[in-house]
C-alpha cells in the first residue's frame, strides 16, 4: 500500500499552502516521494524564519501572497490547517476541478498501524496526550500527534503496522479530508469555537461529524453522552449496521456501552447486559475539574478497544500530567495561585477551567475575538469571579457584553494584567489566564501567551 501510494506521489506536480509547521512537514514529505513541490504563502518572505532552508532544499516558493496561476495546473494541492478552503485562489480552482486535501489526509494515507482520533471544542490535547501514555505504558509502540503540534505527514516514516498514531484533529483540519478513516474516533464535546472561520456554528459542528464520514463497521465511534450535538454525530456515521460501532462515555449515569462514573469509581463495560468492570477510583485521577473526569472517561473507552487492561490505564492516568497550557498551575505568591489556561481560546474552556475554582478568581480575559458571545459566562463571574482584566483587541466587545455584570479593568496587554491581579488579588485567591480568545492579536500562538504568562508569575517577588 505505501509502495503503490508513494509511486503515486512521484513526478505529480503539488501546491502546499502555508508554510508554518504543516507547510513545511508536507513540502518535505512530498518531495522525499518525488513529488514537484511549490509552495505558497500570504506572508511576506522577511515574516518566514524557514524561508532560506526550503530554498536551499530546493522547493520553488512564492510568498508575500497567492499567485491564482500558481495555483492553475496542479496535480494536487495541499492546505495548512490554517488555510480555508474559502480563500479566494481555492475557490476559483476548486471550481475548475482542482484536487485540495490537507495535510492531515495527506498524512493519515500514509500512516501505517492504527490510527486513534480525538476531536471535540475542548480537552482534546488532554485526550489525546492521556491516550497517548496509556498505550505507551500498555508497550504499544505510539506515536502522538496532529493539532496537538506535531503534523502528521511528519510521523509517517516512524510508523510500522504495529503502530497506534494517536492524533488530535480540528475542525480546520477536517474540513479537507476525503478518506481519513480513523480506527477509533472520538468526539469530546461541539461547543461554539472558530465561528469566524466556519459562518455558522451548525458548519463549524458538521465539520467535527467528518471524523466518522469513512469509519465502518470494523471501526469506533466514542461519544459524551452528556453533549447534546456530540451524540449526534451518531447519526452521521455511514449507513446503519455498516457504519462505527458506537461507544459512550457519561460523568452523570450509567451507559450500556461503554465508561462512566459509578459511585466513586469508574468503570467500563463493552457491551449491554455485561457487568461494568471497575477500572479505578475517580478520586486518583490527578487533574482538576469535573471536564477532567470526562477526558480521562474518554480515553479509558479508547484505551479500553485498543485491547489495554484496566490495571495499566489505571497507572497510566495516575502518572499524567497535566499538559502545559491546560489549567496548568504555576505557582503561589502572597497567598495567591497562578493558573495558565492559555489553551483556553473559546468561552466553553473558560467555562470549564472556572468551573474548577469555587471562587475569589481574578480572570484575565481578551486576545482576539473569534466572533464568540461572553454573555453566556455571565452566570459563573458573578458566583466566582472578583474581577476581571482584559487584554488584547476583544477587550472592548467583552467589556460591553459583561458590563455590570462584575468589576472589569482593561489592562491592554498581559504584562499590565499580571502586574494589576498581583496587586489586587488577596490571600486564598486565584489568578487565572482562560482568555476565551485565539492569541494573534499580540503573541504568535497560545502556547507562546502561556510562557509569557508563566514568565511574568515567575518574576513576581
Ligand atoms: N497562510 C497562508 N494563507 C492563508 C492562511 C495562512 O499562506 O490563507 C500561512 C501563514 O502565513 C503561515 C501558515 O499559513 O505561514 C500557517 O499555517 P497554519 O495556520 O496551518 O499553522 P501551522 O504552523 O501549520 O500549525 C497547524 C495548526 N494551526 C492551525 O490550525 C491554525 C496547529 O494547531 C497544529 O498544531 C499544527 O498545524 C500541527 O498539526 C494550532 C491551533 O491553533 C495549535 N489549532 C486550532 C485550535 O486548536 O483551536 C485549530
Amino acid at each position: 500500500m505505501e509502495m503503490k501510494s508513494q509511486n503515486r506521489l512521484k513526478n505529480q506536480r503539488v501546491l502546499v499552502v502555508g508554510l508554518g509547521k504543516s507547510g513545511i512537514s508536507a513540502a518535505q514529505f512530498l518531495k522525499a516521494r518525488g513529488a514537484r513541490v511549490t509552495v505558497s504563502d500570504a506572508r511576506p518572505a522577511t515574516l518566514i524564519a524557514e524561508i532560506s532552508e526550503m530554498l536551499d532544499q530546493g522547493f520553488m516558493v512564492e510568498t508575500g501572497g497567492h499567485g491564482l496561476l500558481t495555483f492553475r495546473r496542479q496535480d494536487l494541492i495541499v492546505v495548512s490547517p490554517g488555510v480555508p478552503l474559502s480563500t479566494p485562489e481555492l475557490k476559483q480552482v476548486r471550481a475548475i476541478g482542482a484536487h485540495v486535501i490537507g495535510e492531515l489526509e495527506l498524512g493519515a494515507e500514509y500512516l501505517q498501524g492504527q490510527m486513534v482520533a480525538v476531536t471535540g471544542s475542548n480537552g482534546k490535547t488532554t485526550t489525546t496526550a492521556l491516550i497517548g501514555e496509556i498505550l505507551k505504558e500498555a508497550g504499544k509502540p505510539t506515536l502522538v500527534g496532529g493539532n496537538i503540534g506535531r503534523p502528521v505527514t511528519s510521523m509517517v516514516d516512524e510508523s510500522t503496522p504495529e503502530s497506534w498514531s494517536v492524533l488530535e484533529v480540528s475542525s480546520f483540519q477536517l474540513e479537507t479530508v476525503e478518506s481519513f478513516k480513523p480506527r477509533i474516533a472520538l468526539v469530546l464535546n461541539i461547543t461554539p469555537d472558530h465561528l469566524d472561520r466556519h459562518g455558522s456554528f451548525e458548519n463549524y459542528a458538521a465539520l467535527k461529524a467528518r471524523i466518522t464520514e469513512f469509519q465502518d463497521a470494523e471501526d469506533f465511534l466514542v461519544l459524551n453522552a452528556e453533549d447534546k450535538n456530540a451524540q449526534m454525530v451518531a447519526a452521521k456515521t455511514a449507513p446503519p449496521g455498516r457504519g462505527a460501532q458506537v461507544y459512550w462515555f457519561s460523568r452523570l449515569r450509567p451507559i450500556k456501552q461503554g465508561a462512566f462514573v459509578y459511585g466513586e469509581s469508574i468503570v467500563y463495560v463493552p457491551g449491554e447486559g455485561v457487568r461494568p468492570e471497575p477500572v479505578m477510583p475517580v478520586a486518583e485521577v490527578p487533574l482538576a475539574g469535573g471536564h477532567n473526569v470526562e477526558n480521562v472517561l474518554a480515553a479509558v473507552c479508547a484505551a479500553k478497544l485498543a485491547g489495554v487492561e484496566s490495571e495499566t490505564i489505571r497507572a497510566a492516568v495516575r502518572g499524567f500530567k497535566a499538559v502545559e497550557h491546560r489549567l496548568e498551575y504555576v505557582r503561589e505568591s502572597g497567598g495567591v495561585r497562578y493558573y495558565n489556561d492559555s489553551k483556553a481560546t473559546n468561552v466553553d474552556a473558560t467555562i470549564k477551567a472556572l468551573e474548577a475554582f469555587p471562587g475569589g478568581v481574578h480572570l484575565i480575559l481578551g486576545g482576539k475575538d473569534k466572533g464568540s458571545d461572553y454573555r453566556v459566562l455571565e452566570p459563573l463571574l458573578r458566583e466566582r469571579v472578583k474581577t476581571v482584566i482584559t487584554i488584547g483587541t476583544a477587550a472592548e466587545k467583552i467589556e460591553r457584553q459583561l458590563d455590570g455584570v462584575v468589576k472589569i479593568e482593561r489592562a491592554e496587554t498581559l504584562e499590565r494584567a499580571v502586574a494589576f491581579a498581583q496587586k489586587t488579588a488577596a490571600p486564598g485567591d486565584t489568578v487565572l489566564l482562560a482568555p476565551a480568545c485565539a492569541s494573534f492579536d499580540q503573541f504568535e500562538n497560545y502556547e507562546q501567551r502561556g510562557r509569557v504568562f508563566k514568565d511574568l508569575v515567575a518574576a513576581i517577588p
